[in-house]
């Protein structure tokens, strides 16, 4: 079986993606982008300063970094008013269930996340001891889906990419950890994250076999 197992946090462990999704739509309206679900895949796992990019270039809109610096503090605003009442129930299904089996199999447990909020959800969720390792995005240079966040992750595991398996339910951070060359299972959709090794809809049937069974031809 694997050596370590990197969460995804947003999307993965709690229920944040509705929140991100209306921040940035609010930020969307405010220029006059469309913007709805479907696009908002693509801001997953993506810094809030590329994220905001992305969303100007929908409209073909040029703005100046320091405006974009401004519509991202207020996106921010808006989503940590909306985390800031999040309680242990907005913990994904068979999350909690999952990182107990890990931990009785020794398994090491990493969050790998963009997010600059990693630290205020863990502790709303009562999280924040749980995990031996946490990257967030006050730690790393290169966003998603540049590897650095899993890279990182695994070195401070000790662990190599390979014996790391890492939870993902964004486009971007299926690449992330398969350029980084991790397994990875994709939280979500088939159609999505195609990119993934295996993908399942939520944690509630991801055991230690199904881990196992990433291996089944290799070495370990
Ligand atoms: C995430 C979200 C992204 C968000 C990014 C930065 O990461 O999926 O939508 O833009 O973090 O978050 P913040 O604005 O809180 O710093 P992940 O990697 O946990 O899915
Ligand atoms: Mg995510």
């Amino acid at each position: 079986s694997p050596k370590a197992c990197i969460f995804d946090l947003d999307g993965v462990i709690v229920d944040t993606v509705p929140a991100h999704y209306t921040a940035w739509k609010a930020m969307a309206d405010e220029v006059g982008v469309a913007f709805d679900e479907k696009e908002n895949e693509n801001l997953k796992g993506v810094s809030r300063f590329d994220s905001m990019k992305h969303i100007l270039s929908l409209g073909n809109i040029e703005k100046t970094d320091e405006e974009i610096q401004a519509f991202t503090e207020k996106k921010n605003a808006i989503y940590v008013d909306i985390i800031s009442s999040m309680t242990p129930a907005d913990i994904l299904p068979g999350v909690v269930e999952f990182i107990d089996k890990l931990k009785a199999n020794g398994i090491a447990i990493a969050i790998g996340s963009a997010s600059k909020n990693t630290p205020t959800i863990l502790k709303c969720v009562g999280l924040e001891k749980v995990f031996k390792v946490i990257v967030d995005g006050n730690q790393i240079t290169n966003s998603k889906p540049d590897p650095e966040v899993f890279l990182k992750g695994a070195a401070q595991l000790g662990v190599e990419p390979k014996e790391c398996v890492v939870l993902e339910d964004a486009i971007s951070g299926v690449k992330a950890a398969k350029s980084g060359g991790m397994k990875c299972i994709g939280v979500g959709h088939p159609d999505v994250l195609s990119e993934a090794d295996i993908v399942v809809n939520d944690l509630t049937n991801v055991d230690i076999d199904f881990l196992k069974a990433l291996y089944s031809n290799e070495e370990l």
